[in-house]
Parts: structure tokens; C-alpha cells; sequence
């Protein structure tokens, strides 16, 4: 239940470990308190675990299942009041039948392939829980399958555009040149979009040592030179003494290109690495010296697009050659509109420094942005729950959802191929939130309204919640046993529960155990297992392997009374980059020449404008405007994972007057009548939010950066053009894919106007339950 103040502190207990996305912990109640501590392993704890000391009696938490009044009133069907309905209390029982026989009846009218259960989301560290494996393998055990999503909001271009031109995004992103090299080896990080700690922090299924720091400040003390290319000087920590090269957003093509110009006009590009290692070198030189469009990229031509001077740019592209340098770019720069050309036109620059497959050296696409990056990789398995099969071939990639619900049946470009939006009848979400990570969140609203049924299993009230037909209450992380691990990490925990189930929240295994029983699946979701056997059965493939190695081999007790266990890992080998520059013949790219492809016959022929067969600056249409002058910059928050625990200590604590912060120049401000602190109104044609307005002189002019997470809270959920008032930049952001060849999340960056917000500002309420009716 809720805790209110009358109700009896909790007895303290022993410590436990446990873990998240963003760090290893351990936590004991004291004095009816939890106490939070990090890994005494961690030399750079992330201050996101105190998010959880508050989480557990949290009053926002879904403490029953729920159902929407005008569902169960009027039944399945599209509603408009999605987003603004009360919501009635249920029984467990109840509700579970009630889903069953939906479930069933969607399933026997419209067939599998008329549910979305793609549910795209982080949701929690542990293994076995891992609510999006879940919710698949529900799906695919009780109906046969369910239309999916491919790739994600983090990556969705360069899932796309990387196996075209140097291999998968885990070879390119994970397994590559690690922080070890960095410290031993490299000269140059340039690094597009920075290296910003709050990022590299985080790693789905856990991150026990944050090594981050250390290694920048000892590359540099070596004389490694960071360089930051951002907008905002907060991408790199004091540690790293990077220099700061303050490009326009959306931008870095045209400065990629002129420091390759550059090197080229000056014969100081590597010509062997080139004609050896790479592909359609001479399509892309062509564009390059202009001898198509007439058009030299020149820095002359760069400087007043990205806003650099010509004689920087040019100035740092000729101090690369003979140093060791890495080029990173970061995963914002491709969550923008033509996202696919930085993450391109970054392996075009370290090939053209001849850098590739050296350590330290060449490409690392996203090192700096998830702790997963820049490591070493485990030499064992860990833990992860099967999701069976999935009888339905439709999918989306998954930025699509909104233009998917909207045009069922229409088509829609992808890689090269053309296919038809399926036509959905329910959506079942676990684990992820929507209206946080989509974009447009009215005409995400809207695409919702088309549904039947949206089935969610929240921890809490989030907006996705509360658009919801069915709202059933799930345990988080902190109340359940798992095993945390991550394939880049090299310890696995086993995740102690520290409390009971909130209220009636369920196990989200529980609830799809139970709803199996209803629809006669349970033994194919379960195979008779309860959650501790399934614990006991994930564990034995890591147990195996290690055994299989000849290494200790704790048996699953002793694992579970220990609390952890170190990993071994492989060599730091630098990944297929490497072995190709070591041994091409032996050891081609993945790719259709097997070298880096510098242009792509493949994609040209796709024959999209929005993306060419070779990198190529392409303007933005999502620019600043007279009436949008300036870039919104909507990055990932320090303070939280994406919107989880938002209600979380840290959280909040970051917050003012309950509002999200966002940060401006005070030339911007000045311009502006708008004072540190002020309370601000940020629009555009799509909707507003409110925010309080921080100055600061550490971001580009031109650019206003409000992170995402804040809790959508619109005055009114169905206005065309919503007012946010807690700060949430989605809904401002556009919906469009990054081009037709990826359709990746392009949600990073749009054109905004702001001003002082002169109205009275209702409190922001999306940390309290919504309307609760008994029923009558
Ligand atoms: N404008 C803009 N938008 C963006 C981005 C951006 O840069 N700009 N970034 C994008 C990126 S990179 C990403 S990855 C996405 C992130 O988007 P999401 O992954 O959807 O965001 P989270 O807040 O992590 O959502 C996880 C949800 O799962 C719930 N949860 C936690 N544990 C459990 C559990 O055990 N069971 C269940 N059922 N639920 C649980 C949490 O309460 C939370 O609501 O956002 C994207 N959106
Ligand atoms: N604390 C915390 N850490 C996180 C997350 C979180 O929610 N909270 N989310 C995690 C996830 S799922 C992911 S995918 C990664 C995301 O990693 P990223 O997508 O790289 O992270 P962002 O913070 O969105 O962007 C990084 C920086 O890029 C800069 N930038 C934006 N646009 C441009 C541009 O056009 N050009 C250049 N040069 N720079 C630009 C911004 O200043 C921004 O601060 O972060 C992970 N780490
Ligand atoms: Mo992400």
C-alpha cells in the first residue's frame, strides 16, 4: 500500500546489492529510510541512484489494477478522451479476464498482426524481468506474434547506414577502440557531439565502474587533445581540458567535409589507405571538390553554415595528419532530420586520416554516449530471458508509430524496400513510455485515439498511463529479485529485492503467467517455472560457460549469497577494424566490397533524395525560422534515466519550482527581456511548455537546450497545440523520419521561439495519481 505518515516505519534491514541502468548499488532500510550507496568498486558513482531512495511509496505510484471509464463504459474502440478520462478501480481477477477475452477477441477478428506490441523502452537493469522480453514473449506464446519495431530512438539512422558501409552497429559502436587505447594511444579525439559524462554513465542492464573521467583526464595528462564540437561546452567535463569548437546544430556534415577538403587540397590525405582499404573514393571526391554541382566544400564554404571560421576549420584539419586520431560522433548527431550523413561522413574523415583499425585510432562511432562503449567484452554470456517466435513478419522501424496508427495500409519507405503500415486494433506496452521518447506528442495523442485497446503495465502514472485503456500495476526493480549484467560489463549481480509490492502490483511475469492460464498458453510462456527457477535456469548459461572455461563456476547460491561476480573478458583486439587493416583478404568487411564503403552503389540505388549513395551535406527543413529563431537542442537529462523516476529525489532536486530547467545564452535572454530564473514559454507551431529559463555562457548563441524526461502535463490534453507545464520538449519536436532509408527518431532538434511566460502558471500535477472513480 501507500505509505501515508501513520503507517509504521519500516523495520531496518541488512544491506543488499542491486543494480540499475545507471550504477551498482546496495541499499539497507535505516530508521524507516532507504539508504542508498554505490559499488565501493565504482570510482565515479553516477548520483542518479539516489532517484530511488524516495521511488518505492511514491504517491504517483499505480497501486491497483485500472481500467478508463470510457472503455469500460463503451468497450473497445477509437476515443478521443485518451489522455483525459478517469480511470476505475478493478480487481485482479476481474481485469485479467476482461484482457483475456479482449486479447481474444482482437486476435480472432483482426488476427496477431493487428497488435503492436513493439513497446519500445529501457524499463529496468534486471535480466529475467526485462519487461520488453516479456511482453514479446507473451505475445508471441499467447497469440502467435505481434508487429514489431526494428532498431531504436537511440540509434536509428546509424543501425541503418553503419552494415552499408563498415559493419554492425555493435562491431562499429561496441566492439572497437576502447578507453584502455584511448589512454595509452590517441593524439586527437574529435569529438562531434562531445563526450558528456551524464551520458556515458548509463548502460541497459547495468554499468558497475564508471571509468569515463579517469580515462579522459589521464589521456589528456598524457597530451591526448580533446576536442568538443557542440553546442553546448557541458559535452566534455573539465577533466578532458577539450577545446571547444562551437558548431551550429545539425551542421558537422558540412564541417566533416571541409576538413576533408582540406586535407585533400593539400595532398595531406592518406591516397594509400584510401585506394587499399576503401570503396567509391573517387564518387565522393567528385562531390567533394564540387566538379558536380560546381561547389567546392571548402571551409570558406563551411564557415557560415556551421558557424566556425575557415581558418579554424582549416587550422585543425591540418594539425591531424601523423597524429593518432580518433573520430567520434555522437548518437544525437544522427537523432536529427538527414541523420544518416554525420554517422557516414564521420568513417569518410577517418578514413581519409588513414586512421581506421589503429588503436586508438579512426572511428568509433558513439564512444563517449552509453557506458557500453569503449570496453571490453565479456567472454561469457549473460543472462536473458528467450522470446520465443513471432509468427507475424510485419514491422515498423520505430520511430513510425504515430504514422503507422494514423495511415494503416499506406506505404512507407525503408532500406531499400516498400512496405504497408499494418492496420492496429491494440496496442500492449511494457516497460517503455511513449510520451516520453516519441516526438509531436498531439499527434502522438491522436495516433492513439485510433486504437481499440492500449493496454500499459506501469510502475507509475506516466503520460502513457494515463492515455491508457487498461493500466495494470507492476512491481519495480527494487521489489523483485533479478540478475544484472551487460555484456560490456564485467559484473554480474544478483539484484536483491529490498521491499514488498507496492499496493497490488504484480510481477510483470505474474501478470502474463496469469493472463496465459486464461488463454490456455501458460505452460508455453512459463515452461512450468517459477520466477526463481527461471532465475536459477538464465544463471546456468553464464555457470556453463565459465565451467566450460575451466573457471570457478559458482553454483546459483552461492552466486546469489555472494551478491556478484567478476566476469572474465576477451582481449582488447580492436574489433574488425582492426583485423581488416591487419589482413584484408582474410578478414573483409562485412560489406559489398568488404573495404569501407566511402560511396555506396547500393544506397544510390535505392534512389532516395534524402539520401544519396554518398555522404553529402543536406539543409535541414526543420530550421530556425523568423518566427522559430532559435535551435532547441532536447538532449538526454543528467538528472534521471530518459522519464524514469522523474519523482525521484535527484530528479527533482534538479527541477525549480517543480519546473524543468532549461538553459539559454544571455545575449539570447538579453534580446529577450528574460532573466535568470524567469519562468519561460518555449513554442512553436506543434505546441508549448513551460520552463525555468538558467543563462549561461557555455552554450552556443542561437540554441535553447531543454532536456527530455519532465513528465508530460498538459493544461489540456486535447487541445491541438498543447501547453506543457512541467517542460517536456516533445512537444514541440517534429515527427518525421531521419530520411527514407533509416526512418530513424530525428527528435534531437527543432526551431523554437521563447519569452517570458507572463500568464499564471497552474502547478505542475503530473507527479500526482489522475482521477479515480469508484464505480457505481
Ligand atoms: N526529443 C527527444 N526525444 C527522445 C530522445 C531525444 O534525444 N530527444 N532520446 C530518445 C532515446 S535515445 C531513447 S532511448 C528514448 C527512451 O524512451 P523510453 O525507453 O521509453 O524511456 P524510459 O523513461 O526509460 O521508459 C521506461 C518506462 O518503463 C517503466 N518501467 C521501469 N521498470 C519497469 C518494469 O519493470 N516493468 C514495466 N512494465 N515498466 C517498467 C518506467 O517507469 C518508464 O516509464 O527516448 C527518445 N526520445
Ligand atoms: N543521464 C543520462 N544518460 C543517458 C541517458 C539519459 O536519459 N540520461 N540516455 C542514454 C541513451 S538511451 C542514449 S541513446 C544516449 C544518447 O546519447 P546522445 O544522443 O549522444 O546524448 P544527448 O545528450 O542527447 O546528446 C549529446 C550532445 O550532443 C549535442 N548535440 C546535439 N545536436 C548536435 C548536433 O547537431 N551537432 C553536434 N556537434 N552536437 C549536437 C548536445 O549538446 C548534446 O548534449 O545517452 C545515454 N545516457
Ligand atoms: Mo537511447
Amino acid at each position: 500500500m501507500n505509505r501515508d505518515t501513520a503507517s509504521p516505519p519500516r523495520p531496518d534491514t541488512g544491506r543488499k546489492p542491486h543494480s540499475a541502468h545507471w550504477g551498482v548499488f546496495s541499499a539497507a532500510w535505516k530508521g524507516g529510510v532507504l539508504d542508498v550507496q554505490p559499488h565501493p568498486g565504482d570510482p565515479d558513482p553516477n548520483p542518479l541512484i539516489d532517484n530511488f531512495t524516495n521511488a518505492l511509496d511514491h504517491p504517483v505510484r499505480v497501486t491497483a489494477p485500472m481500467v478508463r471509464r470510457g472503455w469500460l463504459e463503451r468497450g473497445p474502440g477509437p476515443d478521443a478522451r485518451r489522455g483525459s478520462d478517469c480511470y476505475v478501480r478493478m480487481e485482479w481477477d476481474e481485469v485479467l479476464d476482461l484482457l483475456a477475452r479482449e486479447l481474444s477477441r482482437v486476435k480472432e477478428r483482426h488476427g496477431p498482426e493487428a497488435v503492436f506490441g513493439g513497446s519500445y523502452g529501457w524499463s529496468s537493469a534486471g535480466r529475467f524481468h526485462h519487461a520488453q522480453s516479456q511482453v514479446h514473449r507473451f505475445l508471441n506464446t499467447a497469440l502467435g506474434g505481434y508487429v514489431r519495431s526494428v532498431n531504436s530512438y537511440s540509434a536509428g539512422a546509424s543501425a541503418v547506414i553503419l552494415p552499408h558501409i563498415l559493419g554492425s552497429m555493435d562491431d562499429v559502436a561496441r566492439r572497437n577502440v576502447t578507453w584502455e587505447q584511448i589512454v595509452a594511444h590517441t593524439d586527437v579525439v574529435l569529438a562531434f557531439g562531445g563526450m558528456a559524462l551524464k551520458n556515458s554513465r548509463v548502460a541497459s542492464g547495468g554499468i558497475s565502474r564508471h571509468i569515463e573521467r579517469e580515462s579522459m583526464r589521464q589521456a589528456a595528462q598524457r597530451g591526448c587533445r580533446f576536442i568538443n564540437i557542440s553546442p553546448l561546452a557541458s559535452d566534455f567535463p573539465g577533466d578532458a581540458k577539450a577545446e571547444w569548437v562551437r558548431a551550429v546544430p545539425g551542421t558537422d556534415v558540412a564541417l566533416m567535409l571541409a576538413l576533408v577538403h582540406e586535407l585533400v587540397a593539400n595532398g595531406l590525405h592518406d591516397e594509400a589507405f584510401l585506394n587499399e582499404f576503401c570503396d567509391g573514393w573517387s564518387v565522393f571526391e567528385d562531390y567533394l571538390l564540387g566538379r558536380q554541382d560546381g561547389q567546392p566544400k571548402t571551409p570558406a564554404w563551411a564557415a557560415p553554415i556551421c558557424g566556425v571560421p575557415a581558418d579554424r576549420i582549416a587550422g585543425i584539419a591540418r594539425s591531424l595528419p601523423g597524429k593518432r586520431v580518433l573520430v567520434t560522433v555522437a548518437h544525437s548527431l544522427q537523432r536529427a532530420e538527414h541523420g544518416e550523413q554525420p554517422v557516414w561522413m564521420g568513417a569518410v574523415l577517418a578514413a581519409a586520416l588513414g586512421q581506421l583499425g589503429l588503436p586508438g585510432g579512426g572511428y568509433a562511432y558513439a564512444l563517449g554516449t552509453l557506458a557500453h562503449y569503449g570496453k571490453r567484452s565479456n567472454a561469457v554470456p549473460v543472462a536473458s530471458l528467450p522470446q520465443g517466435v513471432n509468427g507475424v513478419k510485419a514491422f515498423i522501424p520505430v520511430a513510425r508509430i504515430s504514422d503507422m496508427l494514423l495511415h494503416p495500409g499506406e506505404p512507407f519507405d525503408y532500406n531499400g524496400k516498400r512496405m504497408p503500415y499494418p492496420h492496429i486494433r491494440l496496442a500492449y506496452w511494457a516497460g517503455g513510455n511513449p510520451f516520453h521518447h516519441h516526438q509531436d506528442l498531439a499527434r502522438l495523442k491522436r495516433a492513439f485515439a485510433t486504437l481499440d485497446t492500449f493496454v500499459v503495465h506501469e510502475i507509475g502514472w506516466t503520460a502513457t498511463a494515463r492515455h491508457a485503456d487498461i493500466v495494470l500495476p507492476c512491481t519495480m526493480t527494487l521489489e523483485r529479485d533479478d540478475i544484472g549484467g551487460a555484456p560490456t560489463d564485467p559484473l554480474m549481480v544478483a539484484m536483491h529485492r529490498l521491499a514488498e509490492p507496492n499496493g497490488l502490483a504484480r510481477d510483470d511475469y505474474d501478470i502474463f503467467a496469469d493472463l496465459s492460464s486464461r488463454l490456455g498458453t501458460r505452460e508455453a510462456f512459463t515452461e512450468g517455472r517459477s520466477s526463481r527457477e527461471w532465475l536459477r535456469h538464465l544463471y546456468e548459461k553464464t555457470r556453463a560457460a565459465l565451467h566450460g572455461q575451466g573457471l570457478e563456476a559458482p553454483d546459483f547460491d552461492q552466486f546469489w549469497e555472494r551478491g556478484e561476480l567478476v566476469l572474465p573478458q576477451q582481449e582488447d583486439d580492436g574489433g574488425i577494424l582492426r583485423a581488416f587493416r591487419n589482413d584484408p583478404a582474410a578478414n573483409p568487411l562485412p560489406t559489398p566490397s568488404g573495404k569501407v564503403q566511402i560511396s555506396s552503389s547500393v544506397v544510390a540505388g535505392f534512389g532516395y533524395a534524402d539520401c544519396p549513395g554518398h555522404p553529402a551535406w543536406l539543409a535541414p527543413q526543420d530550421a530556425p525560422t523568423p518566427a522559430h529563431p532559435l535551435f532547441l537542442v532536447a538532449n538526454q537529462p543528467a538528472s534521471r534515466l530518459h522519464s524514469q523516476l522523474d519523482f525521484g529525489a535527484h530528479s527533482v532536486s534538479q527541477k525549480r519550482e517543480g519546473r524543468e530547467v532549461c538553459s539559454l545564452h544571455p545575449r539570447d535572454a538579453a534580446a529577450r527581456g528574460i532573466a535568470d530564473g524567469d519562468l519561460v514559454r518555449l513554442f512553436n507551431g506543434r505546441g508549448a511548455c513551460l520552463a525555468v529559463v538558467r543563462l549561461t555562457d557555455g552554450m552556443l548563441a542561437g540554441v535553447v537546450q531543454l532536456a527530455t524526461g519532465a513528465w508530460y502535463d498538459p493544461v489540456d490534453a486535447q487541445a491541438e497545440h498543447p501547453l506543457c507545464v512541467h517542460g517536456n520538449p516533445n512537444v514541440l519536436t517534429r515527427d518525421a523520419g531521419t530520411s527514407s532509408l533509416a526512418q530513424g527518431c530525428s527528435g534531437q532538434l527543432t526551431a523554437v521561439q521563447i519569452e517570458r511566460y507572463a500568464g499564471q502558471a497552474r502547478p505542475v500535477r503530473a507527479h500526482e495519481p489522475p482521477a479515480i472513480v469508484e464505480r457505481v
